[in-house]
């Protein structure tokens, strides 16, 4: 599991702003992947499939809160998320999924489709702050047969686009990914990446904790009674990082309209120590 001292988050960040991506390894056990691909299972078992092939599950959250809720407030994560947003980092969904197998005659060399994510835009030809980054972890190692993620580094600083004959096979300019069970790869909304078709004769699990920015609308349901107990807790504790996830930004007012005079990242570090400083013992 992390330890605060051997992630190097400087690093990270300047690999996520040139790259569009980052890769922290090893962040989950084995025991808490055994978990959410049960906890898989037994929505499985409760729903019907959404198609033959995908099982998609989203407001997990509150499906499974002791079981989510320390994916979603992963310190590290979260200090990493708010180098790169600013401390407004919202649940925009969280989605335990898992796709199919196919044959491999099936797959041919196509990839699943690539695509930029949810709030992003043709980017211009500098780094901007994105509004959501994805968190992403596999619940197996992304071998060849499990289908890796493939990326298309510096495709979130480029106003690049693909053709549609150009987006379901490989890239020339692509990164295939092969991570490992339990690694996260935080991926900026502008990069153009892409699933591999699972070939493996078993279920690809697919782990994603997709974060925004706290003023805009959020995908999952924060209303239900367990993400609401979560929020009174975090109250009463004064833990406004824990209430923004899940869509109550207090200090939003203040915040988003600062007067923007001070470099962004040396006004957002100084609110997230200010937010840490104050939660209550
Ligand atoms: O299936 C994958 O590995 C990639 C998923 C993906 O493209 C996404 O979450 O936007």
């Amino acid at each position: 599991m992390y330890e605060a001292k051997t992630v190097d988050l400087a690093k990270h960040l300047e690999e996520f702003k040139e790259q569009g991506y980052t890769v922290f390894e090893r962040v989950y056990d084995e025991d808490t992947i055994a978990a959410w691909k049960e906890k898989f299972h037994q929505l499985k078992e409760d729903r019907a499939a959404t198609s033959q092939n995908e099982w998609w599950y989203s407001s997990t959250c509150e499906l499974a809160p002791k079981l989510m809720l320390p994916a979603v407030a992963n310190p590290l994560i979260l200090d990493f998320a708010e180098l790169v947003m600013g401390p407004f980092v919202q649940l925009d969904n969280l989605t335990l999924a898992g796709f199919g197998s196919i044959t491999k005659a099936e797959a041919g060399s196509r990839v699943s489709g690539w695509h930029r994510d949810r709030w992003a835009n043709m980017p211009g030809e500098d780094y901007t702050h994105p509004l959501s980054i994805n968190a992403i972890s596999y619940l197996q190692d992304l071998t060849d047969e499990y289908g890796p993620l493939r990326v298309i580094p510096g495709s979130h600083r480029k106003p690049c686009g693909l053709a549609k004959e150009e987006q379901s096979i490989p890239h020339p300019d692509e990164l295939v990914l092969n991570m490992k069970a339990g690694d996260v790869v935080v991926t900026h909304n502008g990069l153009i990446h892409s699933g591999t078709p699972n070939t493996s004769g078993n279920i690809r699990y697919f782990f994603s904790v997709y974060y925004n920015r706290t003023w805009l609308k959020h995908t999952d349901n924060h209303s239900g009674p367990n993400v609401q107990a979560i929020i009174q807790a975090a109250r009463k504790r004064n833990d406004h990082r824990t209430m923004r996830l899940f869509g109550v930004d207090e200090h939003l007012e203040a915040r988003a309209n600062s007067g923007f005079l001070t470099a962004d990242e040396q006004r957002w570090a100084e609110w997230s120590a200010a937010d840490k400083a104050a939660i209550k013992p």
